[in-house]
């Protein structure tokens, strides 16, 4: 609840990071510099969609969390995932390197705002906008889950 009552949903983030949280979109707004994107995309059942997101940068936020590498060491960073759920369940996967300044460099958004709404009672919206597909806009997120590939079977641990 917030200070008018209303519900606003929080999403947790949490996974292999020294500082796992829990977030609303109040917070997203208050803690990270807040980035436009106007997108289009495509859904396969309803057709093209047009929106205008604002909101943090996922890497940003994600960073700030802790996540288990150390920022010069680009192979380590080329193994991180995350998997980012809304509440009817529906979920996707991104690899941090799409969104890493160093290799994909896109600027994926948790999004605070759609079409010039606030999502503080939806709940925050993942935007990739280099998708030409609508399935990894995920709404109303209520997790964000960060981890380490463990890699494909036959790799030596650690390398
Ligand atoms: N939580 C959640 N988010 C979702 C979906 C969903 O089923 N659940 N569908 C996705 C799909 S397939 C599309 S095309 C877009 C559509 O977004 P819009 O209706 O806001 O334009 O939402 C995406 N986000
Ligand atoms: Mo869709």
């Amino acid at each position: 609840m917030d200070q008018r009552g209303t519900r606003t949903r929080a999403f947790t983030l949490w996974g292999d990071l020294d500082r796992p949280v829990t977030l609303t979109v109040p917070e997203l707004r208050a803690g990270w510099e807040q980035h436009r994107a106007e997108v289009t995309f495509d859904c396969a059942t309803e057709g093209p969609r047009r929106h205008v997101f604002e909101g943090p940068l996922l890497r940003e936020v994600v960073a700030d969390a802790g996540p288990p590498f150390d920022g010069r060491r680009r192979k380590d960073r080329s193994r991180f995932l995350l998997a980012v759920a809304g509440e009817d369940s529906h979920h996707t996967v991104l690899s941090w390197a799409e969104i890493d300044a160093d290799f994909g460099n896109v600027p994926v958004l948790l999004a605070t705002a759609m079409d010039g709404q606030g999502l503080d009672r939806a709940g925050s919206q993942l935007v990739v906008p280099s998708d030409r597909c609508g399935a990894r806009y995920v709404s109303g997120v209520t997790q964000v889950w960060a981890g380490v590939c463990a890699g494909p079977a036959g790799v030596a641990p650690g390398f």
